[in-house]
């Protein structure tokens, strides 16, 4: 069978990258993650990734180029990641998270990032100014 898809997106704003703390569930509260979530029925990752970072953080934004690699979560899931641009709106958490941060790419380390979002974040980090 498929695997189902979980789709992040790597936002980017003025040079910085946002990671997103899990409230929940207890196994992954208080470690960081690219936000975003599962496809729904008929939906195209880009399209999943547009409704999901409205939903948990209030903004809107344009789904760029899929980040290479799709990473095993829970049995059945992989995680693929596309970098994001910020279109309007100031990121909140709503739902899912309790702290967003903006991280330049010398700070992508000072927060403890989701083992399976780890190789994406390093390639994301590839999209931000400083080496
Ligand atoms: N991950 C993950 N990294 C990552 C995301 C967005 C999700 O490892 N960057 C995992 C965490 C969960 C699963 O993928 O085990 C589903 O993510 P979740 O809970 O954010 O998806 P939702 O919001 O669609 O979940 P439901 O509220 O359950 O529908």
């Amino acid at each position: 069978m498929t695997d189902r898809v979980v789709v992040a997106g790597a936002v980017l704003d003025e040079g910085r990258l946002l990671a997103a703390r899990r409230s929940a569930p207890p196994e992954l509260a208080g470690r960081w993650e690219l936000p975003g979530g599962k496809l729904e029925q008929g939906e195209t990752p880009p399209q999943a990734l547009v409704r999901e970072l409205r939903e948990e953080l209030g903004v809107e934004t344009e789904p760029g180029e899929r980040i290479p690699g799709e990473w095993p979560l829970a049995p059945g899931y992989v995680l693929q990641v596309w970098t994001a641009r910020l279109v309007s709106g100031e990121p909140r958490p709503l739902e899912d998270h309790d702290e967003l941060r903006w991280l330049y790419r010398h700070e992508l380390d000072t927060v403890d990032w989701l083992d399976q979002d780890r190789p994406a974040v390093a390639e994301a980090a590839r999209h931000l100014p400083g080496g």
